[in-house]
């Protein structure tokens, strides 16, 4: 075996050396391609990646796209993440995208996919109004505030990663 025997600390040496010329080169081609990536439609936020499709779907049509590429509808839990959404919104000219929170389960507690309480907000004045009785959904409207809608309205499709 030719692991065994006295350690060739200088071969381990040029073998330590050509690994970190591979973990540099390897960093710098994923800092490339996440550039590439991320123009024009992509924004990313921390651990996250928001990218937008840039057309429109009902809820159901988006939530079904996102989930089929690995990805959820956007769960923005800071105003870092709602800027950057709220960028993605203003890119599209789309006027809104969905966001994933809805009322399905108590109307007027809007939760997260995984039912959980929301962390952040940033409704609009007088929002969310379940307006004619029928709003369980949520816009992110240009100027980054909420808007409850109904569920079956055509938002831009902008998925989280
Ligand atoms: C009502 C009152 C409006 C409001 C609208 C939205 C619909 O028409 O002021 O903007 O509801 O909440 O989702
Ligand atoms: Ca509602
Ligand atoms: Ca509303």
């Amino acid at each position: 075996d030719g692991n065994l025997g006295p350690p060739d600390i200088s071969a381990l040496w040029r073998q330590l050396e050509a690994l970190q010329g591979q973990v540099r080169r390897l960093q710098e081609a994923f800092l490339q391609y996440k550039k590439v990536e991320l123009y024009p439609n992509g924004r990313d936020v921390g651990q996250k990646v928001f990218k937008t499709a840039g057309f429109v779907k009902s809820f159901y049509q988006a939530e079904q796209m996102c989930s089929q590429s690995g990805g959820q509808l956007p769960s923005p839990r800071s105003t870092a993440e709602n800027h950057a959404l709220q960028q993605l919104v203003e890119l599209e000219n789309s006027g809104a995208a969905f966001l994933s929170m809805t009322d399905f389960w108590t109307e007027g507690r809007f939760t997260y996919p995984d039912g959980a309480s929301l962390v952040y907000s940033n409704w609009a004045p007088g929002e969310p109004n379940d307006d004619s009785g029928r709003e369980d959904c949520v816009e992110i409207i240009s100027n980054g505030k909420w808007n409850d809608v109904p569920c079956g309205a055509k938002r831009l499709v902008i998925c989280e990663f």
